[in-house]
């Protein structure tokens, strides 16, 4: 509760013209209150706001009687109004939040819809599970992106006090809408991944092991979706509490919760796939940062927003190899080369063609051991013998 501590001393302007007296008209009864009641510690005259306003140990006093004396709307209504007075501006990342989820939800789309244009017309490659999958996770995302969206347009991502109480709520609201997708988005793209496994792989031993971690991510992703549903109790406590009217009957600690499980979504990315690893370890450095807060519209925008960005961003990965394919397709459309390269070629074709023709080593795995050896010969071109003893080292 100490807003006027932490941010005022840096951030004043002085306003002219404002009079002390202004000032105790527009703010609530309990402030007006406070702001008399702490005036004698202060060293400046009473009417001179602009010394008020610099007056940190005044600001604070201020601040803490008001914490005790007024409910929430009435305090942040009093830090509106105190700040206004002073001239100190409303911090604003709601432009971050919005231009990161419409820009990767964008993308993320485009991606999906090309990926099942291209499955669904090509000779080639049938639709198959991981394509049904990767379209309900598409659905899920616009059910996740667009109430972040609205709750950027309602104000999340500005600071509490600079937001009209309706539209906290309203933001809040929103925002509840937007989790339970999140989970559900996340599961069908972790799902969808593991379905492309199946696809390419005919080991029985590697396909037991991904229908493990499909059971895994179903059970995951089904509790994640009731807990983001049920957090407390009642429900409605998400985006009416922060008014301190209400005492839920039950609520998790969402700090742990959401730690724990970024870590064990973490684990989870590593062994799908080891491109989104480093989104997770981002959000998940966001969510140590989601400490209890009494200015949740704003210092939670980090986490909302890397969370559609890591959401978004797997899905695009999700559709990368057909992307490959689509892409191939549109270079040997336009010339009719012989697009043999020298290495690797006939490989990858057989990487993305829906049935792999032998066991073992068409395995997407080996094609990443592939372009290690090939980075060992580059990185390394003067010491011959040292790389091609690491090529057959991973050759063998
Ligand atoms: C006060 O709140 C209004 C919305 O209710 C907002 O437009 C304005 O920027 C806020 N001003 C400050 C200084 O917080
Ligand atoms: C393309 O290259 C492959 C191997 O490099 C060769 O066998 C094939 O004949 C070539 N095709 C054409 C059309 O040049
Ligand atoms: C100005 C004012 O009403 N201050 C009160 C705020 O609340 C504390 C604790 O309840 C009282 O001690 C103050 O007198």
């Amino acid at each position: 509760m100490r807003f006027l501590h932490t941010v005022a001393p840096c951030l004043m302007v002085l306003s002219a013209g404002f009079a002390a007296a202004d000032l105790l008209d527009q703010l609530p009864q309990c402030a007006a209150k406070c702001f008399e009641a702490t005036l004698p510690t202060s060293q400046c005259a009473p009417t001179d706001i602009n010394c008020l306003c610099l007056d940190t140990a005044f600001g604070t006093n201020v601040a803490g009687c008001n914490s005790m004396n007024c409910t929430m709307v009435e305090y942040l209504s009093a830090t509106n109004t105190t700040y206004a007075a002073c001239g100190v501006p409303v911090r604003d990342q709601s432009g971050i939040l919005i231009g990161a989820t419409v820009s990767f939800f964008a993308l993320s789309q485009v991606m999906v819809i090309a990926r099942l244009l291209d499955r669904g017309i090509s000779s080639s490659t049938s639709l198959g599970w991981d394509d049904l999958l990767i379209g309900l996770s598409a659905l899920a995302g616009i059910f996740f992106n667009i109430p972040i969206i609205i709750g950027g347009v309602y104000g999340f991502g500005k600071d509490i006090w600079g937001i009209a109480p309706n539209d906290i709520t309203t933001s809040l609201h929103w925002l509840y809408f937007a989790y339970p997708f999140y989970m559900v988005t996340e599961a069908f793209c972790q799902a969808s991944i593991l379905a492309f496994y199946l696809r390419i792989m005919t080991d029985p031993t590697t396909r037991k092991i991904v229908w493990v971690f499909i059971i895994l991510v179903g059970c995951f992703g089904t509790a994640n979706l009731f807990v983001m549903i049920f957090q407390c109790w009642p429900i409605s406590f998400f985006w009416q509490g922060w008014k301190g009217e209400m005492i839920p009957a039950s609520q998790i600690d969402m700090n742990l919760f959401s730690f724990i499980r970024g870590g064990l979504e973490i684990g989870l990315d590593l062994v799908i796939l080891s491109l989104p690893l480093r989104v997770s370890i981002a959000r998940l450095h966001a969510l140590i940062e989601f400490s209890k807060t009494t200015n949740p519209t704003y210092d939670n925008t980090p986490t909302i927003y890397w969370c559609s960005l890591e959401a978004n961003l797997f899905i695009v990965v999700a559709c990368m190899p057909s992307a490959y394919g689509i892409f191939k397709k549109a270079l040997s459309m336009t010339s009719n080369r012989n697009t043999s390269n020298g290495y690797g070629s006939s490989n990858k074709n057989s990487y993305f063609s829906h049935q792999g023709q032998n066991s073992g080593s068409k395995l997407p795995f080996g094609k990443i051991t592939k372009s290690t050896d090939v980075k060992v010969y580059h990185s390394d071109p003067l010491d011959t013998t040292r790389s091609r003893s690491d090529v057959e080292l991973v050759d063998h």
